[in-house]
């Protein structure tokens, strides 16, 4: 088999290159390890900025999301019983989309199927070669016959657990981490969303968050310690601990029904340098992971998208190399101010075990400034409608 440009992940980042390529009539082909209904069924981001909705549009995968989404001028920070408002549209201009990873997945993977890409759906063992000379290719393993996938080019949008980046430790690759000593136990519920824009709440028993997927449905979180079960938390607990959290009438107005998904991610916040080797390139979570307190994460994969689909674009139209050989410089400057915006993010919001007296008067301090400041919240809205790209 053979194609142009081989991408191993159908997930988010794996699926707009590939509809752009498609578009720009750039051979393509998709492995993915997963079922497709498994892939589906991932709870993940919320939140897309302006840049990633044109991405989705320009991919001809916009029209649902406009339809169904939910345009967000603001969100509310509480802390100290009190709300705070964030008017992200009169501080930046812009505006944040509310519609779920799930949604923008479905969206894409129809268009995919509308417009004949292919995707191999539980592809085995993937794995890249040769991607330092001019010949790579891709082994897998598809209804347990080995495969080989020969390509131009190896586009690794296959995550944080996937075998691009694997495929280029000990080849010059740097990393660099830090874990937080909490996660997120994280429940989505068909009830009427509490308040219709997003609550980041600061509280003494730890961060909480009320999100939504809809009008009817609703998407919260809690901080917890990282080793909490989830079993451990029957709904009525989680109920009670999220209104534990949220200024008095905020907890009294919230709607509360049976969870129809419940679970812990822990938080992490990890970069790979450079994201290209040779004729392999890493993109979204494969290179980089953010705590998703900024909701950053789905909207780098969208940035890294850009820069690599331009790159490719100008290969094959005006033989120029020039934007693929800018790539991983030009993603991880956007990556890093987004992570040092996550990593803010969660310092500011959340308790952490060893902060201490001193720690807890610097984060009041901090939020109180944010808050009070013009200069400290439009900082923070520029950051989290998402930097240009
Ligand atoms: P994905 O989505 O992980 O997709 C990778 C795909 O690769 C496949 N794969 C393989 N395929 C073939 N062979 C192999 N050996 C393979 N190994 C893996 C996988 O099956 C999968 O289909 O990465 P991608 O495309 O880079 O997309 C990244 C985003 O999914 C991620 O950054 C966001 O979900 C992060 N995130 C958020 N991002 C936002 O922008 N806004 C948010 O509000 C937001 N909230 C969140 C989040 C992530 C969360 N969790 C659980 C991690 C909230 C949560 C709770
Ligand atoms: C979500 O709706 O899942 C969500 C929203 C905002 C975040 C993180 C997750 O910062």
């Amino acid at each position: 088999m053979r194609t142009q440009v081989a991408i191993i992940g159908s997930g988010p980042s794996g699926l707009l290159l590939g509809q752009l390529l498609t578009d720009a009539g750039i051979d393509n082909v998709i492995l993915e390890r997963a079922t497709r209904d498994y892939v589906l069924g991932r709870i993940r981001a919320g939140v897309l900025e302006e840049g990633t909705t044109h991405m989705l549009d320009e991919a001809g995968a916009g029209a649902r999301m406009h339809a169904q989404g939910l345009p967000h001028d603001g969100f509310d920070l509480t802390f100290a019983g009190k709300h705070h408002r964030i008017d992200l549209h009169a501080l930046t201009g812009k505006r944040v989309m509310v519609y779920g990873q799930t949604e923008v997945t479905r969206d894409l993977m129809d268009r995919r199927a509308e417009t004949g890409g292919v995707t191999i759906y539980e592809a085995a063992d993937a794995e890249p070669h040769d991607f330092d000379g001019g010949k790579p290719y891709v082994t897998f393993k598809s209804n347990g016959v080995e495969q080989r996938l020969d390509c131009d080019f190896i586009a690794g949008c296959d995550g944080y657990h996937g075998p691009s980046r694997k495929a280029v430790e000990g080849k010059g690759l740097e990393t660099f981490e830090r874990t937080y000593p909490f996660g997120w136990l994280g429940i989505v519920a068909d009830v009427p969303p509490v308040s219709h824009e997003l609550i980041y709440s600061n509280h003494p028993r730890g961060f909480a968050l009320c999100s939504m997927r809809s009008n009817t449905r609703s998407r919260y979180y809690v901080q917890c310690a990282l080793d909490e079960k989830v079993e451990a938390w029957s709904d009525d607990r989680f109920w009670d601990e999220l209104r534990s959290r949220l200024p008095a009438e905020t907890a009294q107005a919230m709607t509360t029904g049976p969870s129809i998904e419940k679970s812990i991610a822990p938080l992490r916040s990890f970069v790979a340098e450079p994201m290209r080797f040779g004729r392999l390139f890493l993109v979204g979570d494969a290179a980089h992971i953010v705590p998703p307190t900024g909701a950053k994460g789905l909207n780098l994969a969208a940035s890294d998208v850009r820069y690599l689909f331009d790159g490719l674009r100008e290969h094959y139209s005006d033989r120029s190399d020039a934007g693929i050989d800018a790539y991983s410089q030009r993603a991880l400057a956007r990556v890093w101010k987004a992570e040092r915006f996550s990593w803010w993010m969660t310092n500011t919001m959340h308790r952490f075990p060893d902060a201490g007296s001193f720690g807890q008067r610097i984060q009041e301090a901090e939020l109180d400034y944010l808050t009070g400041s013009q200069a400290a919240s439009t900082s923070m809205a520029e950051n989290y409608v998402g930097l240009p790209f």
